[in-house]
């Protein structure tokens, strides 16, 4: 292992995490912040985005010397291509997750499975109707069937638009059909993409962003869309309920069952089979008193909105989960997960299991999760994780103690409900200036900051200032330990956003769910645009994503500022090489789509000018500031 040893009080805020890391190094167990520190520095033409590895005339990577690469394209084409492409990966991340949940709907419609159903008829037709599917007097399967063909279509290129344009404001509509970025289908985003970043297709960096626009309103208003409202008709639509965070939801006196990835459709499974009363009375056969599950990122998201399971951590926190020593077992599906976590296991008991062929890891078992075979792959998943329970060794486990409350499942329907059945209240408040504005910091963890300290920061800075603040992804988990997402922190708001929240009897910080639902928070703001009769761009909202680290981050960032949000990153994409795409994220964006980049990556400057950004947007509608 190179360079010095590792500060453990510098890596995270959290306890949990710190005895863990500490645990960490005593176990001789590797982690994220020790191989960040093995890869450092990182290499600068890679880090400003200027290496370019599409043809084999290459690689090039362009300088001051060398300004042009073989084929001639110079910095801000490389640069473009490159951004382009990690668009494309973040937009086909979430798309692909929705698409799986369409199957799953569409085997639900031609009764091809008993594992799934549909739990929410009532938000079936609602959505149905709402993209244009005859529901009067039909029964739900028939209904769901269309719904399923009709999203299947928003993948393809058939219908020249993705159906979920209905919910985008008129203004919004004409500035995308005036840019041509209004996204068309969801695959011919993506594979245009990689098709114009081709060798010798698009050679002008404005265009190639602007495509990259395009590519990420696909995944935002259909990929995204289309995986939360599926997720809801399939599983459930979220309402408030109460449950906890930190590592402190590890049992040591029970099989401990980790959930973690993205889709619902493998852990809404392992989540029934844990119930099952033949599966707990062989975990007590085996010496336990019970099966606990408890999830990670964003599938731990999902089933803590709608069933209220507990959250051991968010994307830093899963190798240290497994530390504990007291994981059975751990069962992911895609994205997100951590190559490493294979080795970290194999240094206690813990074995961990695939279920999705596009993500396999090896050294894992791989049990594949079909729509037709869930209910049974999840029961072999379980029984393999109570079998490991006596090969546990209590003189290696060590689970740190003290769990957080947490409310959770604000859907939008929820929030309506909360608000009495209407906008108006959340409204009236922002106008008389009570809440002043609101913004959704999503995302990740980053071993380049220290663990979850912007995170908190900017929740914090936010809502002292009557800025509402929502949460998802991994931002959850750092606002729900630090008892930010009770309604007892209305005593760390401002006086107004306090007043509000405490006569709604809801916290000041939002849960609205994993990554995708995202997408929840674009179509809040499209319901307050048009309630106001604005643009989304005019609202005095923004979005952040303080310690990103992933594709899909930078997709959803995208899709925000093409939505019309000012959206707060802490640090670039690899994007600095270039001029000429540094000052359209940073500015140039702001006159085309009325909302740019900022990049900040101190979380009191940050709440500053993001601050500064509502300030103006109120004043501009006649609000004060
Ligand atoms: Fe992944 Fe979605 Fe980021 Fe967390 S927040 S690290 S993308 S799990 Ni989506
Ligand atoms: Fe080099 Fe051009 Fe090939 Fe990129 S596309 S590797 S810049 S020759």
């Amino acid at each position: 292992m190179a360079g010095k040893e590792l500060n453990i009080e510098e890596l995270s805020i959290w306890e949990d995490a710190k005895q863990m890391l500490l645990k960490a190094k005593n176990d001789g167990v590797e982690t994220a912040w020790d191989r960040l520190q093995q890869q450092a520095p990182h290499c600068k033409f890679g880090e400003s985005g200027v290496c370019c590895r599409i043809c084999t005339m290459g690689p090039c990577r362009v300088s001051k010397k060398a300004p042009r690469g073989v084929c001639g394209a110079d910095a801000d084409v490389i640069v473009a291509r490159n951004f382009g492409r990690f668009i494309a990966g973040g937009a086909a991340g979430h798309s692909d997750h929705g698409r799986d949940c369409i199957e799953a709907l569409h085997a639900v419609a031609h009764g091809e499975t008993k594992d799934y159903t549909i739990k929410d008829a009532e938000k079936l037709m609602r959505i149905a109707k709402e993209v244009g599917i005859e529901t009067e007097g039909r029964e739900p399967l028939e209904v769901a069937k269309d719904l399923a063909a009709d999203f299947f279509e928003n993948y393809g290129t058939t219908k020249g638009e993705v159906s979920f344009i209905v919910r985008v404001p008129e203004k919004r509509r004409k500035i995308w059909d005036k840019l041509g970025i209004t996204p068309r289908g969801v695959d011919r985003e993506i594979a245009e993409m990689m098709h114009r970043t081709h060798m010798g297709c698009d050679n002008d960096a404005a265009n190639t962003v602007l495509h990259a626009a395009r590519t990420s309103l696909a995944d935002g208003w259909a990929g995204s869309m289309i995986a939360t409202e599926v997720s809801d008709i399939l599983f459930g639509t979220p309402t408030p309920n109460k449950t906890q965070v930190n590592l402190g939801v590890l049992k040591e006196d029970h099989v401990n069952i980790l959930v973690h990835g993205h889709n619902p459709i493998v852990s809404e499974k392992i989540m029934e089979a844990v119930n099952d009363p033949e599966l707990i009375a062989l975990a007590k056969e085996k010496g336990a008193k019970g099966i606990n599950l408890a999830g990670l990122c964003c599938t731990g998201n999902e089933l803590m909105m709608r069933h209220g399971i507990p959250m051991a951590g968010n994307h830093l926190m899963t190798e240290l989960a497994i530390v504990t020593g007291a994981v059975e077992l751990i069962v992911v599906d895609y994205q997100c997960i951590m190559p490493s976590l294979v080795q970290v296991g194999s240094c206690y008991h813990t074995k961990m299991v695939t279920t999705a062929d596009k993500a396999r890891f090896t050294g894992a078992e791989h049990i594949k999760f079909e729509i037709h075979n869930g209910m049974e792959q999840a029961k072999k998943v379980v029984r393999m994780a109570i079998e490991r329970f006596p090969l546990r060794d209590p003189a290696r486990v060590k689970i740190p103690n003290g769990p957080v409350e947490v409310v959770t499942g604000f859907s939008n329907e929820a929030l309506l409900d909360a608000l009495g059945g209407s906008l108006t209240p959340l409204i009236d408040a922002i106008k008389a200036g009570k809440i002043r504005g609101a913004v959704a910091i999503v995302g990740c963890n980053n071993p380049k900051y220290k663990h979850d300290y912007c995170n908190l920061n900017l929740a914090k800075e936010l809502i002292k200032r009557d800025i509402l603040v929502i949460v998802t992804g991994c931002v959850t988990v750092a606002a729900g330990k630090a008892g930010l997402l009770v309604p007892d922190a209305i005593d760390q708001a401002g006086p107004g956003l306090k007043e509000i929240c405490g006569a709604l009897g809801i916290p000041p910080v939002i849960h609205m769910g994993s990554c995708v639902d995202n997408a929840r928070i674009l179509q809040l703001c499209a319901l307050i645009a048009d309630e106001l009769g604005v643009d989304i761009s005019d609202l005095p909202v923004a979005a952040s994503s303080p310690e990103w680290y992933s594709e899909k981050a930078a997709a959803i960032g995208t899709y925000a500022v093409a939505s019309g949000i000012y959206t707060h990153l802490g640090h670039p994409p690899n994007i600095t090489g270039s001029e000429v795409v540094t000052n359209l994220a940073l500015s140039g964006l702001d006159e085309l789509v009325g909302a740019c980049f900022l990049i900040e990556p101190d979380p009191f400057k940050a709440a500053e000018l993001i601050d500064e950004r509502i300030k103006s947007k109120r004043l501009a509608l006649g609000l004060s500031a």
